[in-house]
């Protein structure tokens, strides 16, 4: 159905203006004694003592990165350590209202709130959960580290749990909270809500958005906020978060109890620089990073400024915004004003800042500030604040003795077992759906009009007499991926689809043509021109427990998801050390006739990214299986498909693409057509042009053809092209990404290898030029063409009688080329 939102010409062209309301600046004025009815002592003394443990924590880290040693212990720790010290209440204020249905993100400067969102999670938790928790954690191999002698509490033993675990993973030890693959900049820890935090500035800022998206969607309880810093303000996946995160459509177009936005806090943790560039005065233009909100919806995302040096004024604005959120009127934008004495990183001289500026700031230090406080007001005198300070210091450091111990917390032992980290590049689960209950559709399947549209189509594309169909009336690839798609969408409840124009549009390229009719907006939603973001929230979506298709419109538009494909999809799975799943299916369509920005087969870019299953179908039966193989597993799978072959129709699969369900494995190359002479491998739709040269060299030159279609580049099974070559001991490989740095090249020299034995000639390799594409009239000069396999394969595998070269495939000429760069 598609939406009705008139757009109307009177009201657009009436003269007027913007007007914006005023954004609070610190307004918070409370005392301690004003906000005693608020407060118990005890809620009071955690505030303390949880701001204390994060300074001793980062104090201890300081000493061991800038004097080898920390109460007279040696260590040396070579990794990362981007401190907070200074930021405490910023942490502890943020984190005092969540709960562990709450999900945080992060950056590389988050060691403060994963400890803030941990006790805060504990506090909140009962007993028997936490117990659960440690006990099943890897096992309770932990809790065995750190629980053997406890004589407190369960909820200290969870604190001591949460130092622990978060320490021994910033010291990569496969104790720590994700077997040491995170380390100090990407450590968390998901069951207390703690979620990735990300050594690329800004990269939360798209992937807690898919998170929000996740919890509204999927009616799950908690809030999400994305801690951010203010430097990060100025990067394209922050922008494009906000973008997708504060779209009119959930308030606009989506129903019933979907309708509103999401729950979702951008809190900038603003410490007022980036590394040394200072963001007000000097790399940004917002003044106070607040401002921002005026220009992004009309609530202004309910944008305000708060005083982080004061933990209360934290506390005070997270509950009134998450009251906001709860009435669905997120997202909102905090700036949180803090400051850090430590350096970017401890070898930071902090040349970029005066001394008396950081005097200046120490005078407003949060927890001495605090601790006056608390003795002012008769809250808890000088002894009582000590002992808090020595159990603290005490834990830090029988924390800091366990986590360097050896023998109680090893590293991953890759001398025994290299293959440890590859094991857990994929998770290669198989689940029909990602969480229970029955998926939320408009209408029944059986219903839809597309469905049955599909029921007159030819599933194979000849008639018995060997003549090919009409176009209109062959079942076409576009149709395989339909099929494969909706048919999900009617298992896993969890199934979102998004991407620029893929609702009433039908999708690029008519893919999703049908959709609509289906779900609801919840379900499948038109996003912002924000590729970034599209990638990123369905990471954030896929990480918190559900299965997402983004879409990139055209493969040349990768780029601008740059990031989250080659930085984030691919490595939050082994970087949790296998705690998350990531079930992306990411559709990327692959361009021709528009030139040389929407005509680039960048697969191989993609495949060169460990982490990340590739794949490239060229027909409806292995489109159809292949979609369906992807979206039942649980690993991000990069799904090529070709515009040059969307209407194709199944040419190879005699019995026609099924109706029912199938899978067909990812990893596994198709022999497309049978033949003894030479073996033609080929990825994407080159498989047609290859299909024409062996036509070719058949009728001309009586050679046997085998063609191989890859489709899939990660995994691949190279046995059954070593098979093939056996036979024919010749083998050209063909696809229409630029040749040089072509994953064709990866598979050549892999087959040269593993084959050699067999091989009469090299393994050849035909890609496109090394140009830029040109217009559609001139492409032929561009993409191989079946004359350059025959060419290439006269010139390089075996003369073939009679025949004129056309395009230069002489050593002379590839070296020539080289040279030139072309
Ligand atoms: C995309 C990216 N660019 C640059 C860096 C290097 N870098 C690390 S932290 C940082 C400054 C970040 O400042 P801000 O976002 O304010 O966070 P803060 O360090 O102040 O907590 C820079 C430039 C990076 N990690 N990622
Ligand atoms: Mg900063």
């Amino acid at each position: 159905m598609p939406k009705s939102q008139f757009i109307d010409p009177e009201k657009i062209r009436k003269q007027g203006e913007i007007l914006f309301s005023p954004i609070p600046v610190n307004q918070y004025n409370r005392s301690i004694r004003d906000e005693r009815d608020n407060f118990s002592d005890e809620d009071l003394r955690r505030i303390y003592h949880d701001m204390l443990l994060i300074r001793e924590f980062e104090t201890m880290l300081n000493l061991i990165k800038t004097k080898g040693e920390y109460r007279g212990i040696a260590y040396n720790h070579p990794g990362p350590a981007h401190l907070s010290i200074g930021q405490e209440a910023a942490a502890v204020g943020m984190a005092y209202n969540l709960d562990a249905d709450d999900f945080i993100f992060g950056s590389h400067r988050s060691h403060g709130e994963i400890l803030a969102k941990g006790l805060s999670a504990i506090h909140r938790s009962d007993d028997k959960l936490l117990q659960q928790v440690m006990n099943s954690y890897f096992d309770g191999r932990i809790l065995k580290i750190i629980g053997n002698d406890h004589k407190g509490t369960v909820k200290e033993l969870a604190g001591k749990f949460l130092v622990y675990g978060t320490l021994a993973e910033i010291f990569a030890r496969e104790t720590g909270f994700n077997k040491g693959l995170g380390g100090s900049m990407h450590a968390f820890f998901t069951p207390f809500g703690v979620y990735p935090n990300n050594a690329i500035v800004g990269g939360s800022g798209d992937i807690s958005v898919g998170a929000a998206l996740y919890k509204k969607v999927n009616r799950k309880n908690g809030i999400v906020v994305a801690n951010i810093g203010d430097a990060s303000m100025a990067c394209g996946p922050v922008w494009e978060g906000i973008s997708l995160a504060s779209m009119d459509q959930f308030t606009e177009l989506w129903e019933g109890e979907m309708k509103g936005g999401l729950p979702l806090i951008i809190n900038v943790m603003n410490n007022h620089y980036g590394m040394g560039g200072q963001t007000s005065g000097e790399t940004m233009g917002f003044g106070m990073a607040a401002r921002i909100g005026a220009g992004v919806n009309n609530d202004q995302l309910h944008a305000e400024r708060i005083d982080g040096m004061n933990p209360l004024a934290v506390i005070d604005a997270f509950e009134r915004k998450i009251e906001i959120l709860k009435n669905k009127r997120g997202p909102v934008l905090l700036d949180t004003v803090t400051y850090r004495y430590s350096g970017h990183s401890p070898s930071d001289a902090s040349s970029y800042r005066s001394k008396e500026e950081m005097e200046a700031w120490e005078k407003h230090d949060c927890i001495s500030n605090f601790r006056n406080e608390l003795i002012r007001n008769d809250i808890l005198d000088e002894n009582a604040l000590d002992t808090i300070d020595s159990e603290v210091n005490e834990l830090v450091l029988e924390v800091f003795k366990m986590a360097i111990d050896e023998k109680l917390s090893p590293r991953m032992d890759l001398v025994s077992d290299p293959e440890i980290i590859g094991e857990m590049m994929f998770s290669n689960d198989s689940a029909d759906a990602m969480d229970k209950g029955s998926p939320e559709v408009l209408i029944p399947l059986k219903d839809n009009p597309r469905i049955r549209q599909l029921k007159n189509k030819e599933r194979y594309a000849f008639d018995s007499d060997g003549r090919q169909y009409s176009k209109m009336k062959q079942y076409q690839l576009r149709d395989g991926i339909f099929e494969a798609i909706i048919d999900r969408f009617y298992k896993d409840p969890t199934l979102i689809a998004f991407g620029e124009e893929n609702r009433d549009w039908g999708g690029a390229f008519a893919v999703y043509r049908g959709l609509t009719e289906a779900l609801p907006y919840n379900r499948l939603f038109n996003a912002p021109i924000s590729e970034g973001a599209i990638v990123g929230a369905a990471i954030g979506y896929a990480m918190c427990g559900g299965r997402v298709i983004p879409e990139i419109m055209y493969c040349d538009f990768l780029g601008r998801a740059g990031d989250e494909v080659f930085n984030q999809l691919p490595k939050w799975q082994a970087m949790s050390g296998n705690i998350i799943r990531m079930p992306v299916v990411l559709r990327v369509s692959v361009g021709s006739k528009y030139g040389a920005q929407h005509s680039q087969d960048w697969s191989s870019l993609v495949a060169h990214i460990p982490g990340l299953k590739v794949v490239f179908p060229a027909t409806p039966y292995d489109a159809k299986g292949m979609m369906n193989a992807a979206l039942q597993g649980t690993d991000p799978v990069v799904f090529f498909e070709s515009q040059r072959i969307y209407d194709m129709g199944e040419q190879f699969h005699k019995e026609g693409v099924p109706d029912k369900y199938y899978e067909i494995p990812l990893g596994e190359p198709d022999i497309k057509q049978e033949g003894s002479d030479i073996t033609i491998l080929t990825i994407g739709a080159t498989l047609y042009r290859a299909i024409e040269a062996a036509k070719i060299l058949k009728d001309k030159h009586n050679l046997s053809v085998e063609i191989i279609d890859a489709r899939s580049l990660v995994p691949f099974n190279y046995n059954p092209v070593i098979e093939s070559v056996r036979k024919t001991g010749r083998i050209l490989l063909a696809g229409d990404a630029s040749e040089r740095g072509s994953f064709l090249n990866d598979m050549a020299r892999n087959i040269s290898e593993l084959a050699f034995d067999y091989l009469d000639a090299p393994a050849v390799v035909v890609g496109s030029r090394n140009w830029i594409t040109p217009a559609y009239e001139l492409e032929n000069a561009f993409f191989p063409q079946p004359e350059w396999i025959i060419d290439a394969i006269h010139t390089r595998i075996i003369p073939l009688d009679g025949h004129t070269v056309k395009n230069d495939y002489s050593a002379r000429s590839r070296i020539d080329r080289s040279k030139k760069g072309i």
